[in-house]
């Protein structure tokens, strides 16, 4: 078995409840079980500003898939959720990035692991460092060491 990360992030069509349905299916993946997961968090978007306010978390999964497979898993329950893919960076209901997939470096055109940013991304380290900040980013550091790096704006645990 394989620990992975996976960031999901909303700020469309209540994000609240977007990512609490999105917990329950990445617990359906196949060959995949659900560990721990964070709070939710909420922030000013990153890129334009334009558009709601994100709420992010971050889910840990014990999975038997290889990484392709994996992100394909992602992908169908991004389009279950009706995700339309517009601008970079533009508003969506739902956002499932591949964090951390073991301590593996993946460089494809579909699949980049450790995902690229996530050192300049609050709304990631912050729940990812709730789960485990003594996680490795490979290449990268420790999950606590970019957080207090971090010079981007804190994200808000919501209660
Ligand atoms: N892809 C490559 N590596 C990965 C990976 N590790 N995980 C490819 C997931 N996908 C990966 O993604 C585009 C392509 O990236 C996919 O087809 C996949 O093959 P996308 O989700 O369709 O496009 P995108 O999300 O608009 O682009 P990008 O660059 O992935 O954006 P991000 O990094 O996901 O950022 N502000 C706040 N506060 N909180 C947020 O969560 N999110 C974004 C989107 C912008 N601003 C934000 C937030
Ligand atoms: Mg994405």
């Amino acid at each position: 078995m394989i620990t992975a990360y996976v960031g999901l992030g909303s700020n469309l069509d209540h994000p609240e409840e977007q990512l609490l349905r999105a917990m329950d299916e990445l617990d359906c993946i196949p060959e995949s079980w659900l560990g721990r997961f964070s709070s939710l968090y909420v922030s000013a978007p990153m890129g334009p500003q334009n558009q709601p306010d994100y709420v992010n978390a971050v889910a840990e999964l014990h999975t038997a898939l290889p990484a392709l497979a994996l992100l394909d898993a992602l992908q169908d329950i991004e389009n279950a959720h009706h995700r339309v893919r517009g601008e970079r960076w533009g508003p969506r209901t739902l956002d499932l990035d591949l964090l951390l997939y073991s301590q593996e470096v993946i460089d494809l055109e579909r699949l980049k692991v450790p995902h690229p940013g996530i050192a300049q991304r609050p709304f990631v380290l912050q729940p990812l460092a709730e789960i485990d900040g003594d996680l490795q980013v490979p290449g990268v550091g420790r999950v606590r060491d970019l957080l207090d790096a971090c010079k981007a704006q804190a994200a808000r645990r919501m209660q």
